[in-house]
């Protein structure tokens, strides 16, 4: 269904009375189910008319007691309970906005009718058609049936019942005669006529199972003269299934108002899936039979799936991507100053990394945040995000914690590290890059220089994360850096750093196909490979980095942004008493 069709039941049900009103020929084809009421609904074709280009499609929709019996496996006797009718309208109805006629068959006794009639008008069908034959009913089509027709007036008594708990003036009850079914004359045809229009019929329907259409023409002739005996103009409605030569056109021209295709789609589906599944018994495969079957994305887009999946990818948009922090590792240095909390939970001017954190990613419209806790898991407070727990944080490394949240890298993440205090401008820089994979990378670190001009080594142990650009790092005062234009070589904590052009500063984003990428080759390095793995010694325990250098060596493009400081890692205590200079409480 697509929300396109939606439509209140008061605005459909006058529509077929607007139609006639019109004085074109009002042109009606079957439904059995949603799907082909989708069809009837929406398929349109350009035609011709007076030698004028025109858009020709249907101007409403036969709920027929044959097909939707049929499509349920059962024969046309009236033995499909009317609930389960009303269900199949219902769902028709529910994904078209074009009036409806419902095949009413014999209407059941006088009570019945009337309960049938309050429940139809109320749903917004346009017009029920009752059948003049005693219930339960045989379908018209079938030679040698026997069909015995109800007494008129009990009939007429009937529809003067249904009008008479009518609540507007939209709905309409018209009358079939089964006379011609019945093996009967067009004189009781038109005797039968005279009595339902004066019990108050909207209209008369004749039935007739000739292959030729001239005893419903010869009907049709007698009819107008019937009207202008009585005074009135109500419609006349054919059902043209054994005499289809002749064309809607020439029925117009003969009286009739309201031609019904009564029963198409479902036999033209039998003969359809009957073909389908006897060639792919043939073939024992199912590739022959795809010239039968309509393309699946057709489907999506009647059913409103496709509308559904743009508007997932819009909300996506919106939303922005995932966020993804893993927090589990155990803290060792700071652990004397912070004691048993996660370094998540240091608190900078008062408030914990994480939190200011949190806030810099929702600032950026970031709100689907993810954080891996492990170590002082208890501890954690991360209000608005979803936390996974990763009970082996001592055996794996960042990676393995980030892994966890796999299921969120679907449509694109951005990674940050636990342990970094950054302004928030630098995720909207980040958030505008538009290739698979960026890293954001500091160029300050080149001007950290001891007195003898080498970078400075960190007291406490803690490895810098690397990185070489594949162009040559031209440091000048004026510069314009493009993302696009710069590819990452190298990265790694074993790179020299006389060598190294920036630092990566633990903040990334993936594109949707990045993830996959990403994933993949995290996945792939699991299963088919042992033992040191780039600067891990296992590849159980690679790191973020080690598996960046394995893309990089596999041929992806590793992008960085750079940046010029703006941000701070927090690993020792010199670390936090610089940061809280910044943030003071
Ligand atoms: C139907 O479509 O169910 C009808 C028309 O009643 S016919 O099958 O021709 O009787
Ligand atoms: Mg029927």
């Amino acid at each position: 269904m697509t929300l396109k069709q939606n439509i209140l039941p008061e605005a459909r049900r006058k529509k077929l009375k607007e139609l006639l009103q019109e004085g074109k020929l009002v042109r009606v084809m079957e439904a059995h189910n949603g799907l082909s009421g989708i069809i009837v609904n929406n398929v349109t074709i350009q035609g011709q008319k007076d030698g004028k280009p025109v858009t020709l499609e249907f101007d409403a929709l036969w709920e027929s007691s044959l097909t939707d019996s049929s499509s349920k496996g059962m024969p046309d006797i009236e033995i499909v309970s009317f609930d389960s009718r009303l269900q199949t309208i219902q769902e028709i109805l529910s994904v078209t906005n074009k009036p409806m006629i419902v095949d009413g068959d014999t209407g059941g006794d006088p009570n019945n009718f009337e309960y049938l009639v309050t429940k139809l008008e109320r749903l917004g069908v346009s017009a029920v058609i009752i059948e003049d034959k005693v219930f339960p009913k045989r379908n018209s089509l079938e030679d040698g049936t026997q069909q015995t027709l109800e007494n008129r007036h009990l009939f007429a008594n009937k529809i003067r019942r249904g009008k008479s708990v009518q609540a507007t003036d939209d709905f309409m009850i018209i009358a079939r005669l089964e006379s011609l079914i019945a093996g009967k004359s067009v004189k009781n045809a038109l005797k039968r006529a005279k009595c339902y229009l004066e019990g108050g019929a909207d209209g008369i329907m004749i039935h007739s199972k000739s292959k030729s259409p001239d005893e419903v023409l010869e009907f049709a002739a007698s009819y107008k003269d019937l009207c202008k005996e009585l005074g009135v103009t109500k419609p006349l409605v054919c059902v043209p299934t054994t005499y289809n030569q002749i064309t809607e056109a020439e029925l117009k021209t003969h009286g009739f108002n309201i031609v019904i295709h009564a029963n198409h789609l479902l036999r033209s589906a039998y003969k359809a899936m009957e073909e389908t599944a006897k060639t792919i018994l043939i073939n024992q495969r199912s590739y022959e039979a795809d010239p039968n079957c309509a393309p699946l994305k057709d489907i999506f887009g009647s059913v409103g799936f496709l509308d559904v999946k743009q508007k997932d990818q819009e909300e996506q948009v919106s939303k922005g991507p995932a966020a993804i922090i893993p927090a589990a590792g155990e803290e060792k240095v700071l652990k004397p100053y912070i004691g048993t909390k996660p370094k998540a939970m240091v608190e900078i001017g008062g408030i914990p990394l994480l939190t200011r954190q949190l806030k810099a990613l929702q600032i950026n419209k970031l709100t689907d945040v993810t954080v891996i806790a492990g170590y002082g898991k208890d501890q954690l407070e991360a209000r608005g995000a979803t936390i996974i727990e990763n009970k082996n944080y001592k055996e794996g490394s960042v990676l393995s914690s980030l892994y966890m949240a796999r299921e969120k890298m679907a449509n694109g993440f951005v990674m940050l590290f636990s342990d970094i205090l950054l302004e928030h401008h630098t995720i909207s820089k980040l958030m505008v890059c538009k290739e698979d994979i960026v890293l954001v990378v500091d160029n300050s670190f080149q001007y950290h220089k001891d007195a003898n001009g080498h970078p400075p080594k960190d007291n406490t142990g803690k490895k810098v994360d690397f990185v070489i650009s594949r162009n040559k790092h031209v440091p000048s005062r004026r510069r314009i850096s493009f993302v696009y234009e710069n590819i990452i070589s190298k990265i790694g904590k074993s790179i020299n750093p006389e060598t190294a052009t920036h630092e990566f500063i633990g903040l990334a984003k993936f594109t949707k196909t990045g993830a996959e990428n990403f994933l993949e080759t995290y996945e792939d390095c699991l299963k088919n490979y042992k033992g040191p793995f780039q600067e891990a010694e296992d590849v159980s325990k690679i790191s973020f980095t080690d598996l960046i250098q394995e893309m990089i060596d596999r041929g992806f493009n590793i992008n960085f942004l750079e940046i010029h400081k703006g941000w701070l890692e927090i690993h020792n205590r010199e670390d936090i008493e610089l940061a809280n200079t910044l943030f003071l409480p």
